[in-house]
């Protein structure tokens, strides 16, 4: 009896355990690093991202963003060719452009850098 009662107990600790572990995780990656629109800054399409994407034209996002926000800390290189080529804007850290100039419509590949 008293080892049904503390097996119990020490499975709703471990479930409490995970629980708050998951949300801590959760909260962690609520802002993506880096946000891609079709329109203005929190308009249209976007496409998120934590990762370098070598050709947005494998997630439909190809020559097609015109605001850029970037989050957490990072600085990140957009080219206008993919497999991070030919000409390129810096965004960041913390910071969103609303206008991206000659990389309008034309952003191919993003990567951070330092
Ligand atoms: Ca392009």
């Amino acid at each position: 009896m008293l080892t049904q009662k503390l097996t119990v107990l020490a499975v709703l600790s471990a479930s409490l355990i995970s629980g708050a572990m998951h949300q801590t995780s959760v909260s962690a990656q609520t802002v993506p690093d880096v946000t891609l629109w079709d329109g203005q800054i929190g308009r249209g399409a976007s496409f998120k991202t934590n990762k370098a994407v070598a050709d947005l034209s494998e997630v439909g996002f190809n020559d097609k963003a015109s605001a850029i926000q970037v989050n957490n800390g990072q600085k990140w290189r957009f080219y206008e060719g993919k497999n991070f080529s030919g000409a390129y804007i810096d965004v960041g850290p913390d910071e969103a452009v609303g206008s991206i100039g000659q990389l309008n419509n034309r952003v191919s590949s993003l990567k951070a850098i330092r």
